[in-house]
């Protein structure tokens, strides 16, 4: 009975789901038709794509309709400078890093035409991301120099999309550059904004260490280990800096499309001085507000949008932050405008601190408190020492040590120091423009950097007459001449 009872129980819900399936499935239909699947669009013209060079992009799609989109792309392997004095042979798709962008919109027939310049040495292909299909087109797309193949896709989800070489050895291709972005728009396109741009971060392993010049070959073992020696944005150090600024005015919404090559690292992407009003996280249709930092995967993208507030300089970085200060991934977006003491104001006021009066007492500020506070000229050694010792305690021994010692295999000795003694030209030199590359001091080897000294001529002679007449050092009274001499040199 009881085993009955429950077939007959099943036998009714089965009947109701019946009832009701035709229904939900209704309802599953209707809400199709608002959305037309991608793959419904019919495309009837056939048009040339836009491919820009970064930082640019191509028009917005939000006022075409879906088309067959021929791409033409070509592979090129060249040399070009990853930095002042460093070049690399980079292998490029359209002859950059990143390649060319490519802007589509949902339903496009893209027709993919890939060339390999007949000077390659090596055979390559595109995985693109937008691609739904084996390999993303990599199978279709094999590639040997001096030839030209074409495959065909439509696409479908909309979102933006890293494409790359998957050519083995993989990660060798992607280290060398290989990589770019393709975007595919909504139908109704994304929504207008004023100022578009297109960075793309990776990581570099060279033979050499950051800054080694020359032309600097690819080494597997540091790509293997992840230990880059080179993060930037856009292919080199400096990409977007100097000449290569992004700009935008007061007032404008500026979009930027950012992806990550990788082959290793991930980025923490964060625009210092602005707040990210939109993302797309991870390059989809997932909008997230009011962002600091957001996340870019390698092999992944993320789409920002902030509106700029203030004039100024923005910094474009990776905010694991050596990879910034140390490795290259820095930017800069140049904003001109007026200014609105609203939203900013700058340093409105500075006081000395002092706990014990409480009471804040002002700056200097006149021209003449300035001078007035400022130690006068022609020194007497004896007043230069003092002088220095004051400057040293300031600046040096932070990393020198209070009695000049050093530490072992960072900071090179000051004290006794064969290589201070040996040319005092030289050591002027290295308090104005800094240190790096290997050297020898009392016999043990140093090869890290020092940053440059911002101090004044005065300070800078004064700071070596205390040394040099200190912790068994020989003696030499350093002038603010020499000094002077020491900066016209360089
Ligand atoms: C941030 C750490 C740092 C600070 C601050 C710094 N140095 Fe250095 N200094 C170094 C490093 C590191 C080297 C070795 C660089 C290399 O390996 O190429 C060096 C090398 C030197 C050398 C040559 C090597 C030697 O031992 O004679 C002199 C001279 C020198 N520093 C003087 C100064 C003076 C003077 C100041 C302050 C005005 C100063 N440094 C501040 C880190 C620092
Ligand atoms: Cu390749």
């Amino acid at each position: 009975m009881k085993i009955l009872n429950s077939v007959k129980k099943t036998l009714y819900f089965s009947f109701i789901s019946i009832l009701l399936y035709p229904i939900s499935a209704c309802e599953f239909r209707a809400e199709e038709k608002e959305r037309k699947p991608a793959e419904e669009i019919k495309v009837t013209q056939t048009m040339e794509a836009e491919l820009t060079r970064p930082p640019l992009v191509p028009k917005p799609t939000a006022k075409r309709a879906a088309k067959k989109l021929v791409v033409e792309m070509e592979v090129i392997e060249k040399e070009m400078e990853m930095t002042d004095g460093v070049s690399y042979m980079y292998w490029t798709f359209d002859g950059t890093v990143p390649g060319s962008f490519i802007r589509t919109k949902v339903g496009d027939e893209v027709e993919f035409h890939l060339k390999n310049h007949p000077d390659s040495k090596l055979p390559h292909n595109i995985d693109l991301h937008a691609v739904n299909g084996p390999g993303g087109g990599a199978e279709s797309s094999f590639v040997a120099p001096g030839h030209e193949v074409v495959f065909n896709f439509k696409v479908l989800n909309p979102g933006l999309y890293v494409y790359h070489c998957a050519t083995a050895p993989v990660g060798m291709h992607v280290a060398n550059g290989m990589y770019g972005l393709i975007l595919v728009e909504p139908e109704e396109g994304l929504p207008p904004v004023d100022k578009e741009y297109y960075v793309m971060q990776g990581d570099f392993y060279t033979k050499g260490d950051f800054g080694e010049p020359g032309l600097q070959p690819f080494d597997m073992k540091k790509a293997i280990e992840e230990d880059a020696d080179y993060v930037v944005f856009n292919g080199r150090v400096g990409a977007l800096t100097g000449d290569g600024k992004l700009h935008a005015e007061v007032g404008e919404t500026v979009r930027l499309y950012v992806g990550n090559g990788g082959p290793n690292l991930v980025s923490s992407f964060h625009v210092i001085g602005e707040i990210f009003d939109k993302v797309y996280m991870e390059g989809g249709s997932l909008l997230n507000e009011n962002v600091q930092t957001t996340l870019i995967p390698s092999g992944g993208a993320a789409i920002v949008e902030f509106e700029v507030e203030v004039p100024g300089e923005y910094i474009l970085v990776d905010h694991s932050i050596f990879r910034a200060f140390n490795k290259g991934a820095l930017g800069v977006l140049e904003a001109t405008g007026p200014e609105n003491d609203l939203v900013f104001a700058g340093k409105t006021q500075e006081g000395i601190y002092l706990p014990e009066g409480g009471e804040v007492q002002s700056m200097p500020i006149s021209e003449e408190e300035i001078a007035a506070s400022q130690p006068p000229a022609n020194l007497s050694k004896q007043e230069k020492i003092e002088m220095g010792k004051n400057v040293y305690g300031r600046t040096c021994v932070a990393c020198h040590q209070t009695a000049g010692q050093g530490i072992p295999n960072a900071f090179p000795p000051l004290a006794s120091a064969d290589y201070l003694n040996e040319d005092v030209n030289r050591a002027i030199d290295i308090v104005l423009h800094g240190l790096t590359g290997e050297i020898e001091v009392n016999g043990e080897t140093y090869n890290s950097v020092m940053t440059a000294q911002n101090i004044t001529d005065r300070e800078a002679a004064a700071v070596l007459t205390y040394i040099y007449n200190n912790w068994g050092n020989n003696g030499t009274e350093v002038t603010e001449e020499m000094v002077k001499a020491q900066r016209r040199s360089n």
